[in-house]
C-alpha cells in the first residue's frame, strides 16, 4: 500500500518543483521571457476605488473622470479607477481614514479638514492669503506644497499633488454681507477647521463646524444661516435653492490634496505608481482650468437662479483681514514661524 503512495507523491512533487524553478527565473527577469514577463506583469488588473465629496458635474468630479481615463489609457485598460461622487463613500475625513485603513485607494479632500492630522496644512487656511490662482499654484507646486506632502506617509497616506477647490464666497439667508460688521451674529457653517472657526468668531459670527454632506440640510432647516464655498460648489450643490444672498468675500482659498492609501501604494510596481502620479498631475492641470472657467461663469448662473449677489469692496476686505490678524498670528506660531516665513517668501516671489 505505502509504495504506491510514495509513487504518487513523487508523481506530484516533481512537476511542481520544475514549475517553481521556472517561475523563479522569470520574476528576476533573467531571460528575455523574464523581461517580457516582468514588464507585462508590472501592471496588474486592479480596480481602484476613488471617492470625493463633490458631484460628478463639479470641476473636481470632471477632473476625477479625466484621471480615470488617463490611468486606463496608460495602463492598457488594466488599472480601472472606479469613481464615487457626492460623498457616497463618506465625507473628507471618513474617506481619508478609509485610505489609512486600506479600505479605499484614493480620495481628494480639501486640506482644511486634515489639519487635525497634520497641523501645518493650516497655513493654507489663513484668510486673504492668496490674491489669485497663480499664487496658489506657485506655492502648492513649490517647495512648501511638497514639504507638506512629505508629511503624509507617516500617516499612512501618499500625496500626489494638489487640485483646486478655490476661493470661498459667503452665502446666507439673512442679509447681504457688504461690510465686516455684517458678519455679526450670523450662524455660519464652516469646515472642521480651527483656523476658520477662530476667524469667523473674531468677525463676530457664530460658526458651526460640519461635514460637507450635511450642509444642504442644515441650510434648508435653518440650523445655520449660511455657509461659504467656491462658486462652482454653490452652483453644483444648488445652494441657491436654500440661500438668498451671495456675497463675494473671496475670504480664503482652499486646495484639494490628491491622496492615495500607502498600504495600496506600497503594493504597486514602480510602473503602476508612475502611471498614477503622472495621471494625477495631468488631470490636476485640467481640473484647475475647469475650476477657473466655472468660477468666472457661475456668478451669472447663480444670479439667473435668483440669488441676490453683492460685491465686497477691497476696503471692507482689508478691514476683515485686519480684524482676523490676531488669529493668523496665533496660528502662525502654532504651525511654525519658519514655515510661515517660507510661505510668505514664496508668495512675494510671485508678486514681484
Ligand atoms: C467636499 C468638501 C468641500 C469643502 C467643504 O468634500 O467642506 O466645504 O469646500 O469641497 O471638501
Amino acid at each position: 500500500m505505502k509504495n504506491w503512495i510514495k509513487k504518487i507523491g513523487v508523481g506530484l512533487i516533481l512537476p511542481s518543483m520544475l514549475l517553481l524553478s521556472a517561475c523563479g527565473s522569470s520574476s528576476t527577469g533573467g531571460s528575455t521571457n523574464g523581461e517580457n514577463k516582468g514588464k507585462s506583469s508590472s501592471i496588474q488588473e486592479r480596480t481602484i476605488k476613488a471617492g470625493i465629496g463633490l458631484n460628478e458635474d463639479h470641476p473636481e468630479g470632471l477632473g476625477l473622470k479625466k484621471f480615470a481615463e488617463i490611468v486606463s489609457e496608460k495602463s492598457g485598460g488594466k488599472l480601472k479607477v472606479k469613481p464615487f461622487y457626492a460623498a457616497t463613500l463618506g465625507d473628507d475625513q471618513k474617506m481619508t481614514e478609509a485610505l489609512q485603513g486600506g479600505m479605499q485607494e484614493i480620495t481628494i479632500p480639501s486640506t482644511s479638514p486634515l489639519v487635525g492630522m497634520i497641523k501645518e496644512y493650516g497655513i493654507f487656511d489663513f484668510p486673504f492669503l492668496f490674491n489669485n490662482g497663480e499664487e496658489a499654484d506657485a506655492v502648492l507646486d513649490g517647495p512648501v506644497g511638497q514639504k507638506l506632502l512629505d508629511k503624509l506617509p507617516e500617516h499612512g497616506l501618499i500625496g500626489l499633488g494638489y487640485w483646486e477647490n478655490g476661493f470661498r464666497q459667503l452665502t446666507n439667508s439673512k442679509h447681504p454681507v457688504e461690510t465686516a460688521e455684517d458678519f455679526k451674529g450670523l450662524k455660519v457653517r464652516t469646515m472642521q477647521n480651527e483656523v476658520h472657526l477662530a476667524a469667523f468668531k473674531e468677525l463676530g459670527a457664530n460658526p458651526t463646524p460640519m461635514a460637507f454632506s450635511e450642509v444642504f440640510t442644515a441650510l434648508e432647516s435653518k440650523t445655520v444661516d449660511g455657509q461659504e464655498n467656491p462658486l462652482a460648489t454653490i452652483k453644483s450643490n444648488k445652494f441657491n435653492e436654500v440661500q438668498d444672498y451671495l456675497s463675494l468675500t473671496k475670504h480664503v482659498y482652499t486646495p484639494f490634496v490628491f491622496l492615495v492609501s500607502k498600504k495600496f501604494w506600497d503594493g504597486l510596481s514602480e510602473e503602476e505608481q508612475k502611471i498614477l502620479k503622472d495621471a494625477a498631475i495631468e488631470a490636476g492641470k485640467y481640473q484647475r482650468q475647469l475650476s477657473r472657467e466655472e468660477d468666472k461663469k457661475a456668478v451669472e448662473d447663480l444670479k439667473a437662479a435668483g440669488m441676490k449677489v453683492n460685491e465686497v469692496s477691497d476696503e471692507e476686505k482689508a478691514k476683515m483681514k485686519e480684524i482676523i490678524a490676531p488669529v493668523t498670528e496665533k496660528f502662525a506660531e502654532k504651525f511654525g514661524k519658519d514655515l510661515v516665513d517660507e510661505l510668505n517668501a514664496e508668495i512675494d516671489k510671485v508678486r514681484k
